[in-house]
């Protein structure tokens, strides 16, 4: 229903009804028109102190924007995009202060309005938000740009126009010719023995290949699709394999499997930690650098992370035989291959610094160098026990297993094995499911931990409880957490804790102290310049799309030039901040998962009609 309101002057105009419009003289109207537009558009222009999900809120979700400042007005209007007619007049929350910034936040809550549509939401004195939808769809954008992410950072092929548009590309780095690092030499591959390592993606900004970060990314896409493999059969990122009989998401990970696979020594099973030149490339396109390419040093999270991943992928991909004959079960042979490697060495620290001291050349590219092997002991148990129903992997997830697991990230995995054990718990022996109980009720825990807590977050998030979310790649943090609440509600049931998934996936589609839409590509305001080298070096104005920026970074170890300096506005868009505005595959990972899984789950929980 439309409600006529007098929040604007040109409003008046419009409907006070063709009596009063009618009184004035013809010619007086014009001009008058013409004033009053003028008035209208300086007094409500469009402001960024109206934070909200950028691209939209599907009709029956709820529908949260944060007003931010000093505010005299206590209503807002939901009104169309010309500020003519208005949907909804709401009044906006009580004054909150920031716990991690200077600033000021009321909470304009919208969610009654179910009306289809593209909006903007308005204040008077204050101007209005960007245009916004609310419609089924309202996700999807950035649930499948957020894939087609990855398509950008494939290394060693030619991107077309067709599938890259106006970011098409030359191939990159080949990588078949790489060395083996003095780091790594063996008996079989001696110091400058040459190995092929093709494909895989793009670190981040970088060019550089590593596997403890590929780890981590594959185990939350695979994971991804594992939990809605009906919702991915139907998602089409206009990728080379689109249309072939395997879900693009797949392909997709399939792009960076059958890399990984190249990384493991065959003679014994270690997995070099990466594939990598000796230092950064400058800010220049993939390939355009001809510096020599080395496989470093073997290690124990390397090689259990990609014995995680290869059991994994080995489990999914046994349903794809027919489309993709003997990849699953090279997948599962190469994780038992690591796992003995492992077994044989359980605790290889990657230590660059210690490293560079005994070989050359020195490599000074990213460490991911972890410390702590026992959460990466339990993953690749648990996966490498979850599709092969080996006892003896059973044994050492028992061993492993730590009742204080947190967040995922690249140095902390334990997390991935309880949430591949809650998918199969209906399937597991009931002694097995025991301790499964337990994983649940630690997921749960964490979940209820964050709910309680969003009534004092200034901007009603999950995401920005704790100072320490808003470190390097912090806004992986906020899809983290998004995806453990997924998890909350599909072990409970309880709607409400996708809800609360929302509110991170609005964190980082603008509902945020910076008033920044995270990922490229989307929404009013997003990052211009990434650091990222392609985005940076490509002649396109616009950078690659479909990439989650990491966030800001209280830390701010980059020292450029930041827009905004405190705790949770420490965010810099400039090429040069590789501490808050680089991308990273690890940190679009958690997007992909919680924009496809609110997408997937839109019908079940009654955000939208079901088809
Ligand atoms: O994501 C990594 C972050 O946790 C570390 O603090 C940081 C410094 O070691 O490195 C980040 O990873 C970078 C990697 O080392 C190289 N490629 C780019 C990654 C994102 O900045």
């Amino acid at each position: 229903m439309m409600i006529n309101s007098n929040h604007s002057s040109i409003n008046i105009l419009y409907k006070s009804g063709s009596k009063g419009y009618a009184m004035i003289p013809k010619w007086l109207k014009s001009t008058l028109l013409a004033l009053l537009l003028v008035n209208v558009c300086f007094a409500q222009s469009v402001t960024p102190r109206i934070k909200l999900n950028q691209l939209g809120f599907y009709p029956n979700a709820p529908k949260v924007a944060i007003v931010t400042g000093d505010i005299s007005a206590n209503n807002f209007y939901i009104t169309s995009t010309n500020l003519r007619d208005t949907f909804f007049t709401g009044t906006l929350s009580a004054e909150k202060k920031s716990a991690y910034s200077t600033t000021k936040t009321r909470t304009a809550d919208f969610s009654s309005l179910t009306k289809k549509g593209s909006f903007v939401v308005l204040v008077n004195g204050i101007g209005h938000s960007y245009v916004f939808e609310v419609g089924d769809d309202a996700n999807k954008q950035a649930a499948v740009s957020t894939i087609k992410g990855y398509y950008f950072q494939r290394a060693s092929m030619p991107l077309e126009e067709k599938y890259a548009g106006k970011w098409h590309r030359s191939a990159g780095h080949p990588d078949d010719v790489i060395y083996i690092h003095p780091s790594a030499a063996t008996k079989e591959r001696p110091e400058g023995t040459v190995i092929s390592s093709p494909g895989g993606w793009y670190d981040a900004g970088d060019y550089n290949k590593y596997i403890v970060n590929s780890g981590i990314t594959m185990g939350t896409i695979l994971s991804a699709y594992e939990d809605f493999p009906d919702y991915f059969k139907l998602v089409n990122t206009n990728i080379p394999e689109s249309g072939n009989a395997v879900p693009d998401v797949l392909d997709e990970a399939i792009y960076n499997l059958r890399w990984m696979l190249t990384m493991q020594d065959p003679n014994d099973g270690g997995v070099y930690n990466k594939c990598t030149n000796a230092s950064f490339d400058g800010m220049v396109m993939p390939g355009v650098t001809k510096a020599p390419r080395y496989v470093v040093q073997k290690g124990t999270g390397a090689t259990l992370d990609f014995a995680a991943v290869t059991a994994q992928a080995g489990r999914i991909l046994s349903n794809y035989k027919r489309q993709l004959p003997g990849l699953s079960d090279s997948c599962i042979k190469a994780a038992r291959k690591a796992w003995a490697w492992a077994l044989l060495n359980p605790a290889l620290e990657y230590n660059q610094g210690t490293m560079n001291q005994t070989f050359k050349p020195a490599v000074v590219t990213g460490g991911y160098g972890d410390r702590s092997f026992n959460d990466e002991w339990f993953w690749a148990a648990s996966e490498l026990y979850l599709t092969t129903k080996e006892n003896t992997f059973y044994e050492v997830v028992k061993q492993q297993m730590k009742d204080d697991v947190n967040l995922p990230g690249w140095g902390s995995v334990g997390m991935m094995g309880y949430y591949s054990f809650l998918r199969f718990n209906k399937e597991l022996p009931a002694a097995i499911r025991d301790s499964v109980a337990k994983m649940k009720d630690r997921i749960m825990s964490i979940a209820n931990g964050y709910i309680e807590k969003v009534p004092a977050n200034a901007f009603a998030t999950v995401m920005g409880q704790s100072a320490r979310d808003f470190n390097w790649g912090g806004n992986s943090n906020a899809g983290n957490q998004g995806i453990l609440l997924i998890k909350a509600y599909l072990l409970s049931g309880d709607k409400k804790y996708i809800d609360y998934a929302v509110t991170n996936l609005d964190y980082l589609l603008g509902r945020n102290a910076t008033g920044y839409c995270f990922v490229t590509g989307l929404g009013s305001k997003s990052p211009i310049f990434p650091h990222h080298r392609q985005s940076t070096a490509d002649g396109v104005v616009e950078p690659v799309p479909g990439l989650l920026a990491g966030g800001p970074n209280a830390a701010m170890q980059d020292k450029c030039k930041y827009e905004f300096t405190e705790t949770e506005t420490a965010y810099s868009d400039t090429d040069c901040s590789y501490a808050s505005n680089e991308i990273a595959i690890n940190w679009n990972a958690p997007i992909v998962y919680l924009a496809n899984a609110v997408e997937a789950l839109k019908g079940q929980v009654g955000y939208v009609s079901k088809k």
